[in-house]
């Protein structure tokens, strides 16, 4: 692909130059120790197997703010007085960045990528101005779109929901966004479309219809599929899980209350799952857990890159730098035989304490290394034949006989009964899971 390096007037990153593959021995911080686009694992190069986005909101929008604090960064796009001059400078900084990381995808929300105007229609214009651009930057630079989103939870107008507001209004406010969203999603070829429902839930269950709210929202969910179908959106949409925060507790909880709620509804054969690691752990489970549950359904859609703190517990979004939940990650992906239209965004951002613009390289450049080893390791411990049989062959016993005859649903209750007295007390079996674990460490060595 031919990528020229910074394409607007100005270059907001200088002295960094396009990112390249220089392998393990290279102690140059802003360069891929493993990450190598090219390589080849099992059939498919690196690039295909991962497909990574840089998300717009925490890498050009934030700027550090926390609860107890304003931002900490200074954000060279962001110096115009005029919202539009502003946002049209984050498409150039934004393409200069992509381009230079060689990452294939980005992700946006509407008001990250322009500004909201004071009414519906000043906001589409807007949108569409800056869709615009953004179609230019991604014909020139090969950039592709893996999924839009709207932001229905930032105005106050949302605080008590979008699609689930007890107020008709607002639900028909989020539709406008909604509409113009996928709008801007279809017309920059995007693969994907997100939703998240940040303030569908609740803060006080007893002033709070549940059941007419999880109508609601199926309901409005069925509309945004209808449409966006009927306006040539061939690609996937995602829910994206997430237990609570900024709500007490959010409708969309965790993988498998998704997947529950999407078949409910009949949904599931247009909507996937958009698992975000940070969310998995905020639910109790590991990142790799929500993923499994996905993949099981056969509706893991797509990943938000990131990890939590255990002893933070709230989202902090970091940079997923954990060798082992990357591992743990890519054995769901590549069993369940590649993201499809799917991808990684690195849903996270900096730490506050990170204020040089190299940082925001730095913190991709790490996340996609370990990403890259996570693949690699994935792909040799999956490769292992003693891996296969110490999961698998635990349910031999279900192959044949009367174990088949069980999964086939042929033995009742009682013959189950019988069964157990003719066989007598079982035999333990060891589920071998120090042996598990060191085959993965033993990996971790071999593959990187
Ligand atoms: C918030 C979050 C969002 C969604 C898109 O926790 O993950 O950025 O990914 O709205
Ligand atoms: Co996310």
């Amino acid at each position: 692909m031919n990528r020229s390096v910074f394409i607007g007037d100005r270059e907001y990153f200088p002295g960094i130059a396009r990112i390249q593959h220089e392998g393990p021995e290279s102690d140059n911080p802003l360069a891929f120790k493993t990450y190598d686009p090219s390589r080849a694992v099992g059939g498919k190069t690196m690039e295909e197997h991962l497909r990574f986005a840089v998300c717009y909101w925490h890498t050009f929008c934030a700027t550090g703010g926390d609860p107890f604090g304003p931002g900490t960064r200074v954000h060279p796009w962001a110096e115009k007085g005029d919202p539009i001059d502003r946002s049209r400078e984050r498409v150039d900084a934004a393409f200069e960045f992509f381009t230079k990381l060689n990452v294939p995808f980005w992700c946006f929300h509407d008001f990250d990528l322009a500004s909201e105007g004071g009414s519906v229609a000043d906001s589409e214009k807007n949108l569409e101005q800056m869709v615009g651009m953004a179609r230019e930057r991604q014909d020139a630079t090969g950039m592709k779109l893996l999924w839009g989103t709207a932001n229905v939870f930032s105005h106050p107008r949302y605080m008590n929901g979008a699609s689930t507001n007890p107020d008709f209004a607002v639900v028909a406010y989020a539709a406008s966004q909604v509409k113009a969203a996928i709008d801007a999603t279809v017309e920059l070829g995007g693969e994907n479309y997100v939703f998240w429902g940040g303030r569908e839930g609740y803060a006080c269950l007893q002033n709070t219809d549940t059941r007419r709210e999880l109508e609601h929202m199926a309901m409005f969910l069925s509309k945004a599929r209808d449409y966006g179908r009927s306006v040539g959106f061939k690609g996937t949409f995602l829910v994206e899980p997430k237990p609570m925060e900024p709500m007490k507790h959010q409708y969309d909880f965790d993988a498998l209350t998704v997947i529950g709620f999407l078949r409910q509804h009949g949904l599931a054969g247009d909507f996937k799952l958009n698992v975000e690691a940070n969310h998995a752990t905020l639910a109790g489970h590991a990142f790799a857990h929500d993923l499994r549950m996905a993949a099981d359904a056969g509706l893991l859609g797509s990943i938000d890159a990131n990890r939590g703190d255990p002893q933070n517990g709230w989202d902090t979004d970091q940079f997923a730098m954990d060798l082992y939940d990357c591992v743990h990650a890519m054995m769901v992906v590549l069993e369940y035989g590649g993201l499809g239209n799917g991808g990684l965004n690195f849903d996270a951002r900096v730490r506050r304490e990170s204020t040089d613009l190299e940082d925001l390289f730095i913190g991709h450049i790490g996340a996609m290394d370990a990403f890259a080893r996570g693949l690699l390791v994935a792909d040799r411990v999956l490769a292992d034949p003693r891996m296969s049989e110490l999961r698998y062959g635990r349910y031999r016993s279900f192959d044949s006989g009367d174990g088949k005859r069980f999964e086939d649903g042929e033995l009742s209750l009682g013959d189950l009964r019988d069964v157990a007295a003719a066989n007598g007390e079982p035999r333990r079996r060891s589920g071998k899971q120090e042996l598990v674990e060191n085959l993965i460490n033993d990996c971790i060595v071999t593959a990187c």
